[in-house]
């Protein structure tokens, strides 16, 4: 069988004051394309499906009109779990309705889904934190151990003094008495999960921009050797690279999100990860690359004309552009910039220091006028770089009042 792994869709996610709706639109088009063209049996979507707990409507329509057209006309489930992004209870409530399309919404772990049958396929078991599925086209049964993304509150259970270590044992336990419950190798067996989850002893793998809250106390670090042996494969939603923290047998997989959503993944290459299981064997893997998001490029250069003619020649990409200059950026020259280039979302002007010893050696004269101490001071804290009329005529307006 077939499977299509992917996580951290983040809709309605923006880039500082830039909408990335238009790409989300067509990185989910590109996704379905993908699930159809590779004839995949169910798919996975492992957590932070939105990017905050009140998405828009237009995130709302674009989430379930994706999920549906995924489903294939019902013939394919599709299981999304909730990311520490999402609201919980907001991914549960359209459920019941869901299940009549295929599509099945985890918000909390130690979720009990409701069984169903449909024409195509049916949950032949449930427990919490657990779904068995048969799909009438192929012949074993798939057991899914789902945990969407769980803490303290999340859980509805207290962990103690040291919440990490008792995280860790709570997850291992839940998942070990399923795995001995539930799964052998008469059928695939998958864990999918929204954790901070790591190999224990590798180094720390750097989590995305705007995701620190959920370091806090490093409360929430799983490792790996919690999965129990009986899991073929491990759909990993929380890290937004692409990354293998498992082996070639035993892949424990970052599918990566499907966009660049923050310049610390400028450059990064996005994917989804097509899976081939069967019983009793190893699961293999092959990344397909996503083409529908714009790059993010960091980039500095020395002079506004190096720059203009730069972002001319590279147009459909989001920029963060560093402005290396003798002097201050005038108004104009930002305009220019901003004129010739739609997706510059930083502008980090970057004043050379001139002469820095001399500065330091430089005695302040009190017996100055005020404005003229102004430039002094100025120039002592901007590399010697003195104010512009702009600045010296704020300062006295400042002054006369
Ligand atoms: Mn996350």
């Amino acid at each position: 069988m077939k499977i299509l792994h992917t996580a951290d869709w983040h809709l309605g996610k923006r880039l500082d004051h830039f909408s990335r709706f238009e790409e989300q639109l067509a990185v989910m088009d590109e996704i379905v394309s993908i699930a159809n063209d590779q004839e995949v049996d169910l798919v996975i979507i492992a957590g932070d499906l939105f990017d905050n707990f009140n998405p828009s409507t237009e995130a709302v329509e674009l989430f379930y009109k994706t999920l549906k057209r995924l489903t294939n006309n019902g013939k394919r489930p599709v299981i999304a779990i909730s990311g520490n992004h999402d609201s919980p209870n907001l991914i549960d409530a359209p459920d019941p309705l869901a299940h009549e399309c295929g599509i099945i919404l985890i918000g909390f772990p130690y979720a009990k889904v409701q069984t169903f049958s449909l024409e195509h396929f049916k949950i032949t078991k449930s427990a919490e934190g657990f779904i068995e599925l048969k799909i009438n086209e192929i012949d074993f049964p798939i057991r899914i151990l789902h945990t969407p993304y769980a803490n303290e509150i999340r859980l509805k259970q207290y962990l103690g003094e040291n919440k990490e270590d008792e995280l860790n044992r709570v997850l291992a336990d839940h998942w070990h008495n399923l795995a001995e419950t539930y799964c052998d190798i008469n059928g695939v067996n998958l864990l999918t999960t929204h954790l901070y989850m790591n190999k224990r002893g590798s180094e720390i793998l750097e989590e995305p921009e705007g995701e620190k809250p959920i370091k806090i106390g490093n409360a929430d670090m799983i490792y790996s050797d919690a999965i129990p042996t009986q899991i073929q494969y491990t759909a990993l939603g929380h890290l937004h690279g692409f990354k293998n923290i498992g082996t070639e047998e035993k892949p424990v997989i970052y599918s990566s999100s499907p966009l660049c959503y923050s310049f610390s993944e400028a450059g990064q290459t996005k994917y989804v990860n097509i899976v081939t299981l069967f019983p009793g064997s190893n699961a293999t893997f092959e990344r397909i690359v996503l083409k529908n998001g714009k790059a993010l490029v960091r980039k500095q250069f020395v002079g506004v004309d190096e720059a203009l003619l730069w972002l001319n020649a590279n147009q459909d990409i989001l920029i963060e552009l560093t402005i290396e200059t003798e002097t201050f950026l005038k108004a104009e020259e930002r305009k220019a910039l901003y004129q010739a280039h739609q997706g510059i979302i930083h502008l980090i002007p970057k004043v050379r220091l001139a002469d820095e010893t001399s500065s330091h050696l430089h005695e302040i004269n009190l017996n100055q006028n005020i404005s003229d101490l102004f430039v002094d001071y100025f120039k002592s804290k901007n590399g010697n770089q003195e104010p512009n009329d702009d600045l010296k005529k704020l300062f006295q307006e400042i002054l006369n009042k």
